[in-house]
């Protein structure tokens, strides 16, 4: 083997430690480059191969900009609080500070044993009191702001577990872990108002170069409608108990154009005005639907393909366009959290509807038919023109909302309405493992923020980290820490026990990078003014949502108070694909089809690893992994080697043979096609081809005897941010004292890039006459034209007819003349 991995490997990383080669400092003179990872969650079970897929990307980029007389900031930190490190405390009574400071240090060493430029010297950890002092100073900012607020909130919880869980943790009613029955119960809850952020997280959308997949699923989860919001009178039932009755119903829909095919009216099961309105005869019956529904998950509620049940509850409102009396259902696919919890039901256009009109025979009135007037199949939910509607017949669905809505505003019954169906974000936990509220509670019911010269408000050391079986967390138990006293006042006070979700510390830290050990403030005026915002953000897709929503909303916040300059964190945003097994199926222990990292840099090394995911195919694909394709990589670094060796396999020799000898227009051609290739599939993030490319480059100069430095130099820094532990040896090696890291990035000559010429013979009468030199790919007439210019032939064909042209494209052309 010529190349020892190992040795050269370990070489450079000590070299890049020692020297802190990647530390970034402010250069106002110069331009920024940021470039972030989506920092990791350091979990028990180190990197696997999906997370150097993405910081091999972002690597590259931080090289080459870097090269390219950027200050480039290439952050790491670790996303530190969260669910397993808890778990595992509960299962071992090992604190979770101690595992996640372990895992930490196992991370570390995987990220560094792969060769990322990270400037280490940024490290930060979300559960580091000197990071979450400034958590809780930004959630003081929020509160100060209205934006933070506690409200009784149904939640999932789990009696059996002792804990309140997310949505993705229950299953068909039941936990994930253990399988028993989860309830919705009111709980008093933190929540962070991101609804008032609705409308500029959807327009902002707009402005950034994100996936549009991505645009589109958080468009979709704000979910702006426009609507109207009005209100049916009770007609009463027949038995008279809610006769009369001065409630309204208040109802939202997207389509006021269809109110005269409404044929009754669903509240949702947990709608205040069940009770009142339910008649005695129903009670019963809507008592235990009511209490049946509180055990679906509202995604099991929305199910488009479930069976649709309900229940009557016995009273009538009143149509206002016809005066028709219409029934009032309960029903749980009318969900208390949008809108208004209640709707006009119209099952002639509405599938929901549709199925349950079926399903409890209730009228179906038709009240739209297509544009085109042809007959619609099924229950028709598009727009067209209205039809059996009163004043609205003959109108565009268009104009037939605008007039209804502005007839029912008119009569004061109800009012045109923009609904969103992002909802406020539930922020408390009941939890050990995350950041203390910076809140105290007075004796009399009262609250304030504590000041902060007293951030961080600090975790105490636990014994057990058991919920409390109250819905309370383990912080509860603290007693001495949760009654405390205001150092100011003498009053006493009681902590807020819950803690923030693991969604908090991630909301931020990318502002934290800027200036990450200022323990002043949470980071200077002139470092986020500097490198904010991001310009390429990598990471995958499924925080599409969550995380990418909640960082937008609180830098939108801070940008309010004026503690950022941009408003918008991440201008770049892409998503790496996943790396699937060998069998192509998602990477599970289960399946037995994971491959770890480690073993692959211990065989291979990392500069294979690293240019092996690059190769896999587009950055953004999910791609299979293949042992043999690994080595295939493998091999094109040890022939990249050999270009450089003359020959020899021994390890030890350092007698290159790159010389100063000249190089060929050929060589000269590969070399600089190679520069303009690689340099525009870097800025493309085209990785594979960038690579394509370079093994052609390998390819000519393994054939070629000559090894000119003009060529072999511009390779080596080619190669450098793919393989940079490689490239450095080679640069030593070659005698280049200057640091390959920021040594200015090659250009290209445009001379020896542009479209490749081929010669072509020129013939009259099967006598070559001449060449011509023409791009390749020309046709007959470019040829004939560039033919007949030359002298000699056109002598030849003087006075004579051309009978005929014989062109072999890329070959001869000849003249056949009479
Ligand atoms: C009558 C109607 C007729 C409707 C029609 C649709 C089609 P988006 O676009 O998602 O905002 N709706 C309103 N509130 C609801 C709730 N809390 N739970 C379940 N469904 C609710 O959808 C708005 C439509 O969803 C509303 O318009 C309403 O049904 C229903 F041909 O009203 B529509």
């Amino acid at each position: 083997m010529a190349y020892s991995h190992k040795r050269v490997e370990s070489k450079w990383q000590k070299y890049w430690d020692e020297n802190e080669s990647f530390k970034t400092v402010l250069d106002p003179k110069k331009p920024k480059y940021y470039v972030l990872d989506m920092f990791p969650y350091p979990s028990g079970s180190g990197l696997h191969v999906g997370h150097p897929e993405g910081y091999t990307a972002t690597d590259i980029l931080a090289r080459y900009k870097r090269t390219k007389g950027f200050s480039v900031l290439h952050p790491m930190g670790w996303d530190a609080f969260g669910l397993p490190a808890e778990q595992h405390a509960i299962q071992t009574g090992t604190h979770p500070a101690i595992t996640t400071k372990t895992a930490i240090g196992n991370f570390t060493r995987q990220l560094k044993m792969l060769g990322f430029s990270y400037d280490w010297t940024r490290e930060i950890s979300t559960a580091e009191p000197s990071y979450y002092k400034w958590t809780q100073w930004i959630f003081k900012r929020l509160y100060d702001r209205g934006l933070a607020y506690k409200k009784e909130v149904p939640v999932n919880w789990c009696p059996a577990l002792k804990t309140v869980l997310a949505n993705d943790e229950v299953i068909d009613g039941k936990s994930e872990r253990g399988g028993h029955p989860v309830h919705r119960v009111p709980m008093n809850q933190w929540m962070l108002k991101i609804t008032d952020y609705a409308e500029r997280l959807l327009k902002d959308l707009d402005g950034v170069n994100w996936p549009e997949s991505t645009k589109d699923l958080q468009r979709n989860w704000i979910g702006r409608s426009e609507g109207l919001q009005m209100k049916f009178a009770i007609a009463g039932a027949p038995d008279g108990v809610t006769a009369g009755s001065s409630e309204q119903i208040e109802i939202f829909t997207t389509r006021p154009d269809t109110l005269y095919g409404a044929t009754y009216l669903v509240l949702a099961p947990e709608h205040p005005l069940v009770a009142k309105l339910t008649v005695a005869g129903q009670k019963a019956e809507v008592d235990t639907y009511v209490a049946a529904a509180s055990r679906k998950s509202e995604i099991a509620r929305q199910e488009q393909t479930k069976e649709k049940t309900g229940v009557f509850s016995g009273t009538y409102a009143v149509n206002p366009v016809n005066q028709e009396k219409i029934p009032v259902w309960i029903a749980d696919y009318v969900m208390m959290g949008y809108g208004t919890g209640a709707i006009m039901a119209v099952p002639a256009h509405d599938d929901r509807d549709h199925d349950f009109a079926k399903a409890f025979s209730l009228p179906i009135i038709e009240v739209v038919e297509p544009a085109d007037g042809a007959a619609a199949e099924g229950c028709f939910t598009g727009e067209g023109k209205s039809i059996n509607s009163g004043t609205l017949t003959g109108l565009s669905t268009k104009d037939a909302k605008e007039k209804i809505i502005a007839a029912i505003e008119k009569e004061g019954r109800g009012k045109k309405t923009v609904n969103y169906k992002l909802r406020d974000w539930l922020f408390s936990r009941q939890r050990y493992w995350g950041e203390p509220f910076p809140i105290v509670h007075f004796e009399d019911g009262t609250r304030s923020t504590v000041d902060d010269e007293y951030l961080p408000v600090s975790l105490p050391e636990v014994k057990s980290y058991e919920p409390t079986g109250t819905g309370e967390s383990p912080l509860a138990a603290i007693t001495d820490w949760m009654n405390t006293t205001d150092p100011k006042t003498g009053k006493k006070l009681r902590r807020e026990t819950d803690t923030m979700p693991g969604s908090a510390g991630s909301s931020w830290y990318f502002l934290r990078y800027c200036d990450p050990t200022n323990d002043k403030e949470p980071w200077s005026r002139e470092a986020e003014k500097y490198w904010m915002p991001v310009d390429l953000y990598l990471g995958g897709p499924e925080h599409a949502v969550g995380h990418l929503l909640y960082a937008r909303f609180w830098t939108k916040v801070l940008f309010d108070a004026g503690l950022v300059t941009h408003d918008e964190p991440f201008k770049r945003l892409v998503h790496q694909g996943m790396i699937l097994g060998e069998d192509g199926e998602k990477m599970s222990k289960s399946r037995g089809n994971v491959i770890n990292p480690d073993d692959v840099v211990n065989e291979f090394g990392a500069d294979t690893l690293r240019i092996y995911e690059m190769f896999m195919g587009p950055l953004d694909q999910d791609k299979p992994w293949s042992t043999t394709a690994i080595s295939g990589s493998y091999r094109f670094l040890a022939r990249a080697w050999r270009i450089f060796l003359e020959g020899k396999e021994d390890q030890e020799i350092d007698t290159l043979i790159v010389k100063d000898e000249a190089a060929t227009e050929e060589d000269l051609r590969i070399t600089h096609k190679t520069i303009q290739k690689v340099t525009d599939d870097i800025e493309g993030l085209r990785f594979n081809t960038a690579i394509s490319q370079m093994m052609m480059f390998v390819n000519h100069f393994t054939k070629e005897p000559r090894k000119p430095r003009a060529c072999l130099k511009p390779f080596v820094q080619l190669l450098h941010p793919f393989a940079p532990h490689m490239a450095e040896e080679l640069w030593e090696r070659i005698g280049e004292k200057e640091a390959l890291a920021y040594a200015a990035w090659p250009a290209f000559d445009p001379k020896y890039v542009t479209e490749d010429a081929m010669t072509i013979a020129i013939q009259v009468l099967g006598k070559t006459r001449g060449t011509v030199s023409v791009p390749v790919g020309s046709d007959q007439a470019t040829v004939e034209k560039a033919a007949r210019e030359i002298a000699q032939v056109a002598s030849q064909l003087e006075g004579k007819t051309v009978k005929k042209v014989i062109f072999v494209p890329g070959k001869i052309l000849n003249f056949v003349v009479g």
